[in-house]
């Protein structure tokens, strides 16, 4: 990670500097994460960064969207990268010939002209559609942006709510550690140990040449991310039971929490466009008592994993719960009907020694402070991110605790400027890590500003 803040760095108001990211990563159709490590579209930094785009340009945030949900799948999936053809095929691995969509994934209905990747990303889509929507209410009339995304969201919920389902009790589960967008937390040590991984010579990492080794996943962390990824494609990306079982299978939090949370958006959307909305919301709120059934753990003040492979099969709930603290268990937080002794619960835990959050820890880490395994420079193990800390910003602001969020935000506005808009930050001095001019952390930037 770099040295702490240099005053004398970048200058000039924060939101101009967080707007100059934004249009430095832009390719005319969507944002780039970042023109050097991530060089193509991610699905959930899309979303994100719709939400801060809208206050610069709403035009811009619609088209964002619309660009991802074009790459939609027949089956309903969004995947989690869209490849721009312009770039080289060794500025990313892995690249389309690794997951040789239009080919691999013909049952299941990728597109075939744009090339993505097989696997999907967290469901923020509908939050972010609705958000974006709101903007510019009149602009969105009249260029037909909701009736033209819904039935697409509408299809991504059946998706991720049908196919994924693989525990049998209401949740979607994640195949893929990069599925859940938290690529090496130590909630996957567990699940990921029983993966054989592919061999080291068998592929090349391309992140390495633009980010310090001791910053990102391991060499056997992306053997083991290889090795599900092929076989998920072998299957030809199907969800059906079939002859290979996926051997990686988890019921995260913070994926279901954002489900849950569009869902709630797509009841709104669907109310704007002339329907009640209330069979959507009411699926959100039994979405919220699966979350807490299978998920949440009451003595550790805080929703865990659940390994769905983790234990005898027929066990019932399905699966085991992982015994490692992420801030993925922070997430459910943003949950309007959550009940009221969890979501105080929630509070305590993040401000507790665990999670620092006011106290010890800028932002929020990423994963437990006193934890074994962490460490507060590799990536998802320890480091702070800003996605997560505007998730739990708002989850205080909705559960009334006022002062607690305005500090979050005061530290999330200062941390951002003074780190040049970092990918991620060391939990301890704030300190700038992996990229700078990382998208979501200058869109979410200027969300906050307003
Ligand atoms: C793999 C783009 C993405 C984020 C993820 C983050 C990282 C990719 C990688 O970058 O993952 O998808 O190559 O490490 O973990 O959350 O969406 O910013």
């Amino acid at each position: 990670c770099a040295p702490p803040y240099d005053p004398s760095g970048p200058s000039g108001p924060l939101g101009a500097r967080a707007a100059a990211v934004l249009d430095a990563n832009w390719t005319g159709t969507s944002t780039v994460p970042s023109r050097g490590l991530y060089p193509h579209q991610w699905s959930w930094d899309s979303a994100f960064i719709a939400i801060g785009l809208r206050r610069l340009s709403p035009l811009r945030a619609q088209t964002e969207l619309e660009t991802l949900l074009a790459a939609q799948w027949g089956d309903g999936r969004i995947p989690h990268i869209v490849f721009n053809p312009s770039v080289p095929l060794d500025a990313y691995f892995p690249s389309p010939d690794f997951w040789r969509s239009s080919a691999a994934g013909r049952t299941a209905g990728a597109p075939r002209t744009v090339q993505t990747s097989g696997i999907v990303q967290p469901p923020v889509h509908a939050l972010a559609a609705w958000l974006v929507h709101r903007a510019d209410p009149g602009l969105s009339r009249a260029r037909g942006f909701l009736p033209r995304v819904y039935p697409r969201l509408a299809a991504w919920h059946r998706y991720l709510l049908h196919r994924r389902d693989l525990g049998g009790g209401g949740l979607a589960s994640v195949v893929h550690p990069w599925e859940q967008g938290m690529d090496n937390s130590p909630c996957w040590d567990a699940p990921l140990s029983r993966v054989v991984p592919a061999p080291a010579r068998s592929f090349r990492r391309a992140d390495l040449a633009h980010g310090a080794p001791e910053d990102r996943p391991t060499d056997l962390d992306y053997g083991r991310y290889v090795r599900l990824a092929a076989d998920y494609r072998e299957r030809g990306y199907s969800d059906r039971p079939g002859a290979r079982p996926v051997g990686f299978a988890v019921e995260d939090p913070a994926f279901n929490a954002l489900l849950i949370a569009s869902e709630h958006a797509l009841a709104r959307i669907a109310k704007e466009l002339g329907a009640t909305g209330t069979a959507r919301h009411a699926r959100a709120e039994r979405l919220t008592t699966a979350l807490v059934d299978r998920l949440w753990d009451p003595a550790e003040g805080m929703f865990l994993c659940r390994d769905v492979y983790g234990a005898a099969p027929g066990a019932r709930p399905s699966g085991a719960l992982v015994p490692e603290r992420s801030v993925s268990g922070l997430i459910p937080l943003l949950l309007p009907t959550l009940p009221r002794t969890v979501a105080r619960a929630l509070v305590r835990t993040a401000c507790g020694p665990h999670f620092g959050l006011g106290g010890a820890a800028r932002l929020v880490p990423s994963y437990d402070l006193t934890g074994e395994a962490f460490d507060r420079h590799r990536y998802w193990r320890g480091p702070a991110w800003f996605n997560t800390a505007w998730l739990l910003e708002r989850g205080l602001r909705l559960h009334g605790e006022r002062a607690r969020a305005d500090a979050l935000r005061e530290d999330f506005l200062r941390t951002a400027g003074a780190s040049g808009f970092a990918e991620y930050v060391d939990p301890y001095t704030g300190a700038a890590c992996g990229t700078t001019g990382f998208g979501w952390t200058a869109a979410l930037t200027l969300d906050l500003l307003h």
